[in-house]
């Protein structure tokens, strides 16, 4: 079906167009690895923190003689990094060298009935986006115009949004990631887990991953403290289908039935109970709701669970018994990408009581208690008051859900939505691939096509990209100054990122977009600087530092203002909860009408001849954001399925025979993907990693390299307590055979 924004492919252009910095520049990087050898002390260095994932790694930028960026290494006072990058990381120049870079503002035309894009001066396109925004919040209010941000670039976009009146701003990073475990957690603890998670690995004695692939999963500083706990003899208990990198380096490992952990999680909660393995004394001081728990799980046996979960009784207690044994220094762990099967927060419930329990919450071993640095804000005029913002597209719905809703943003952009009126006409999308990661693309798509206006902000010709009526080039973070890098740890701290280098092309940073479309707007009252780094400067002064120290210090960290790390022995603790205590029986969820203790529900099976399709993460990519990049796909190009010998051997298919999957809504993966063979997963699912079979031809590298999960998640499971949407509800099955109708977008 035509649809009025066709999805461009970017095929001419992308060659002639968006290329910049030529095969020299890639080559150079390629010697890049020479550099190792030659002493530093020629070299410039200049503090940065990476954008190739959220953890944002504080490092340095080392470029040459001739002020070519080099390598990026960690900085050795970072708590994020502890000195040295990820995979990822140390391969994030790619995307500065990466010759398929936008590097010019594009705008949407139609020529002869075709639509494809042409180059604009960025006077045209910012043009373009603020008479639509000006005619969006004429007709509607400026609440109408909705942004869609993950990343450093978001925050920019966030204030000007602010100032333009609009606080419909959300980020995939709650909804289709962490928001269960943040409604499970402050349900029970007062307090959300929040980034970087304040889990104390490298003290502890026993670390429990549910669904968690920490190794594979390469948040930095995690990995780090998970490889060093278990050279000093800390026991990990790993539950997954898939026989994962951390499943390897554990005492036991659970091969759980996907889709059941809740039934574990109860069994688990029953054993330590049953035979007093909790910690009395805490849970009689901090909790409430014991005695109902207690009733609650006493027919959840390890023999009820195995039916379940498949995972024998006699491995349920012992494995509880260990967590039990190594309490308070144990952490369940509470996961990050925890949207699965639409009872999410109900299942972080029960890694939050789990925890409660055991006594690790303010642990040493457990659960720190974080502490952020506290930088005053830039003296911004005061913003309006939008008269609705994003909570309003909640329509009654989600009432636990702390922070914006993607997927309601994308209900209330379409027309007659539920009988609504259609709340939002424009959208600003910035440092996220939408049709990659969010669920249901022909609802994504539908919401586009009734938008009056789309424009998005990206550094790569994404997929996104092809859906935008204008394109606006970002410079990577090599190339400009963002905010400050504040976030909780052990100790407070702040890391800066300044440019190494110019932007290339026409590129430009966030600052200055929305600097440019501010005055534009009429809103020059919240720019009074000519350059961003006068704000970072105003910022730092506030706290005894400047820029001019930063840039030799790259990061800065701060004695502790607060209590200790943990709460000491006997301490009166008042949490953020209804009742003061860590409620173990949820006063929260009962009020607003859920199950006030986590009850197990069965999900849906896959129906004949068709398997559960799971992802996860590979070390050296994120996402599809360095699907193209040189570096990193030169470790690794394409993903692959991996797929138990019992279902090869039923299908006949080979150990890298390349299959087309096609789901339970009868969609198909635009690109192959080959299969591997292994015994490292359960017959009843097969694996692959998210990021992979991109469609736009303009990423070279990228360009038709595996296949997409995103593709292949058509159903949704939504969490009616905070709105997350569960994406492990898909089936697929296999075709060997180029599919004729090949029903994806
Ligand atoms: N099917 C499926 N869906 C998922 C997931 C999954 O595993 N499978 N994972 C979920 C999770 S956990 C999350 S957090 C979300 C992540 O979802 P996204 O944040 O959408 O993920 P990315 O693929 O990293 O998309 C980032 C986009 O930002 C662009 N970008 C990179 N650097 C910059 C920059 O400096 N400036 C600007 N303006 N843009 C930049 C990239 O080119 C890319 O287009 O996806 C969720 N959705
Ligand atoms: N290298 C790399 N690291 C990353 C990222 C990246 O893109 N690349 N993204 C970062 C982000 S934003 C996030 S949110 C995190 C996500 O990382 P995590 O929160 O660690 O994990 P997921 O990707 O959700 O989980 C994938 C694991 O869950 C298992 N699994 C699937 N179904 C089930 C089930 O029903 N039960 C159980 N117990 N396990 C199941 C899969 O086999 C797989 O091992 O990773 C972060 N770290
Ligand atoms: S974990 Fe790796 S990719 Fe993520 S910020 Fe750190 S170095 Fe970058
Ligand atoms: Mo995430």
């Amino acid at each position: 079906m035509a649809t009025r924004r066709d999805f461009i492919k970017i095929t001419g252009l992308g060659v002639a167009g968006l290329t910049v910095g030529g095969a020299g520049a890639y080559q150079m990087l390629k010697g890049a690895s020479l550099w190792d050898s030659v002493t530093l002390g020629d070299a410039e260095r200049v503090p940065t923190y990476c954008e190739v994932c959220f953890w944002k790694c504080a490092g340095w930028t080392y470029k040459n003689k001739e002020g070519k960026i080099m390598k990026v290494v960690g900085h050795e006072d970072d708590p994020h990094c502890d000195g040295r990058l990820c995979p990822r990381g140390t391969g994030g120049i790619g995307m500065y060298y990466d010759t398929d870079r936008l590097t010019t503002p594009l705008i949407r035309v139609t020529e002869n009935g075709k639509q494809s894009y042409r180059k604009a001066s960025w006077d045209e396109a910012l043009g373009l986006i603020v008479e639509n925004m000006k005619a969006i919040a004429e007709k509607y209010g400026p609440e109408s115009v909705a942004l869609f941000n993950h990343g450093s670039s978001g925050d920019h976009f966030e204030r000007l949004f602010k100032a333009f009146g609009s606080g419909t701003i959300a980020a995939p990073s709650y909804a289709q990631c962490r928001g269960p475990r943040e409604a499970g957690f402050k349900a029970t603890f007062g307090t959300s887990i929040g980034s970087p998670e304040p889990t104390d690995i490298r003290d502890t004695r026993c670390l429990v991953l549910i669904g968690s692939h920490i190794g594979e999963n390469m948040h930095n500083g995690q990995v780090q403290e998970m490889s060093d706990a278990i050279d000093r003899g800390a026991d990990i208990i790993t539950v997954d289908p898939r026989y994962s990198t951390a499943a390897s380096k554990s005492k036991f490992w659970l091969p759980i039935k996907p889709a059941t952990d809740l039934a574990l999680l109860l069994a688990w909660i029953h054993v330590i109970i049953e035979e007093g393995g909790y910690d009395k004394a805490y849970v009689e001081q901090h909790t409430t709701g014991f005695d109902r728990l207690k009733h609650h799980v006493r027919r959840m046996t390890p023999e009820w669970a195995y039916g379940i979960t498949t995972i024998d009784p006699e491995t349920i207690r012992q494995t509880a018994r260990l967590m039990g044994s190594a309490a308070p220094a144990v952490i369940v762990h509470p996961g990050r990408h925890v949207t699965w099967y639409g009872d999410d927060t109900q299942r972080s419930r029960a890694i939050a009581i789990l925890n409660a329990l055991l006594g690790s919450w303010g642990r040493r071993g457990g659960f720190f208690l974080k502490e952020k640095a506290s930088l005053p804000n830039y003296p911004y005029p005061a913003y309006p008051t939008p008269k609705w913002d994003w909570k309003a597209t909640l329509r009654g719905r989600y009432p636990l859900a702390d922070e914006a809703v993607t997927n309601a943003l994308v209900d209330a952009s379409l027309p007659g939505g539920e009988g609504q009126e259609q709340m939002i006409h424009g959208w600003i999308v910035t440092g996220t691939n939408l049709p990659q990661s969010m669920p249901e693309k022909p609802r994504l798509q539908k919401a586009i096509d009734s938008l009056d206006f789309i424009a998005v902000v990206d550094t790569m010709p994404m997929e996104i990209t092809g859906y935008a009526d204008v394109v606006l080039p970002e410079c990577t973070y090599f190339e400009r100054y963002d905010d400050l890098r504040a976030a909780p740890h052990r100790e407070p701290n702040i890391a800066l990122r300044m440019p190494a280098v110019a932007p290339l092309g026409e590129s430009k940073p966030a600052w200055w977009m929305c600097k440019q479309l501010g005055e534009r707007l009429g809103l020059g009252a919240f720019y009074p600087y000519e350059d961003y780094s006068e704000v970072l400067d105003w910022q730092l002064k506030q706290v005894g530092s400047s820029l001019e120290e930063m840039k030799h210090l790259g990061v800065k960290r701060w004695p502790r203002k607060s209590e200790d790390l943990y709460f000491k022995e006997g301490e009166a603790v008042t949490f953020n909860t209804p009742s003061g205590k860590i409620e173990l029986y949820s006063s929260e969820l009962e009020s607003a009408g859920f199950d006030p203790l986590p009850n197990y529900t069965a999900h849906p099976e896959p129906p004949e001849g068709f398997y559960r399709l799971i992802y996860g993460r590979a070390p050296m990519h994120t996402f599809s954001r360095t699907a193209n990049n040189p570096n990193l796909t030169d470790l690794m190009r394409e993903n692959d399925l991996w797929m138990n010998p019992k279902v090869a051997q039923i299908w006949g298919i080979e150990n890298g025979q390349k299959v087309w999957l096609r789901n339970q809504d009868g969609a198909f993966t635009s690109f192959p993907i080959k299969v591997r063979v292994t015994e490292r997963i359960r017959w009843d699912c097969v694996y692959m990693v998210h990021g992979f079979g991109q469609k736009r031809e303009a990423l070279s590298r990228a360009f038709g390299q595996g296949a997409s999960d995103s593709e292949m998640i058509t159903t949704v499971m939504i969490d009616p307590i905070m709105g997350g949407q569960g994406m492990r509800g898909n089936f697929v099955t296999f075709s060997i055979e180029e599919p004729k109708q090949v029903q994806s977008l």
